[in-house]
């Protein structure tokens, strides 16, 4: 598998659509080495009559991610390739989703945001089916089980979780975080503050019922709902319920446990971009407190 390159700079754009500081930390820091340098420096000795072979250059990466690192939409495929060790550049797209040379890309302003030749328009968005294409394309069955039955419990999941967990949860935490609310929502509304939190805490009470279909139903008695190792559903459901935090939503205990798991089995991979979306958070409530 190709080495990862990023050439993500540091968090130094405020989040999303939002304010001001930086995100805590810098974007994922494991910038490779040099491929060149990597290879030279695993190269057995050579004898003084040959000459040293020449380092390759760095594969220049075949997959560029425009994100905002903020956002746990982008979190979930940022943890995706770098769990992939996938070959990847990342673009920095805060403030730049509705500029002319992106909507030229992406009519739909949208991070995260795959740009790769082999694509029939060069790009494509949405989170989901950004992972399902990457783990097609590169055989990634244990991210995305090829066994079609498998397959749709991981689709399912996916779509359960875009089509009706993330609509309560953004209205539950975007308020906190700073995001603005889509139009015709309370919260996008003219109405007055009383009945924007009561928006907002109807959707934070709604949350209870998918979290625990996503225990009982798609994890059920497995560690994740890819089995032992985590699918890109997975990825999708932890990244997701990072926001939470923002509103400091009593998490329930096998939910801190899957999101440890998770955590734990990607390491650096899943903490790195995490401390983006983790450093905004902190630094939204050091803000209001
Ligand atoms: N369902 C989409 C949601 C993507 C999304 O809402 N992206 C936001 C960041 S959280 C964005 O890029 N907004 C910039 C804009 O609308 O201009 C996904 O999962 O990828």
């Amino acid at each position: 598998m190709a080495k990862k390159t990023t050439t993500a700079s540091p968090a130094k754009k405020p989040a999303a659509k939002a304010a001001a500081k930086p995100a805590a930390k810098p974007a994922a820091k494991t910038a490779a080495k040099p491929a060149a340098k990597t290879a030279a420096a695993k190269a057995p000795a050579k004898s003084a009559a040959k000459p040293a072979a020449k380092a390759k250059p760095a594969k220049k990466p075949d997959l560029t991610l425009s994100v905002i690192k903020p956002s746990v939409n982008n979190l979930a495929v940022r943890v995706f390739v770098r769990a992939a060790k996938l070959n990847f550049d990342e673009a920095d797209a805060y403030g730049q989703t509705r500029t002319k040379a992106f909507l030229g890309k992406n009519p739909a302003h949208l991070t995260p945001m795959l740009e790769e030749k082999g694509l029939p328009r060069g790009t494509l968005w949405e989170s989901c089916a950004i992972m399902q294409y990457l783990s097609n394309k590169h055989g990634l069955d244990k991210f995305y089980p090829k066994a079609p039955a498998k397959r749709a419990m991981v689709d399912s999941a996916m779509f359960y979780l875009i089509g009706t967990f993330y609509p309560y949860l953004a209205r539950a935490t975007y308020p906190a975080l700073g995001f603005p609310q889509y139009p015709g929502e309370v919260g996008a509304s003219e109405a007055d503050d009383a009945s924007k939190q009561a928006a907002q805490k109807a959707a934070a009470a709604a949350l209870a019922e998918p979290l625990e279909v996503f225990r009982s139903f798609f994890i059920a008695d497995k560690p994740f709902i890819g089995g032992a190792h985590p699918s890109i559903a997975d990825i999708r459901l932890a990244a997701t319920l990072e926001f939470l935090a923002a509103i400091d939503y009593a998490l329930p205990k096998w939910a801190k446990t899957y999101v440890a798991a998770m955590e734990k089995k990607l390491g650096k991979a899943y903490s790195e971009p995490a401390g983006d979306v983790r450093g905004y958070i902190a630094w939204r409530k050091s803000q209001t407190a």
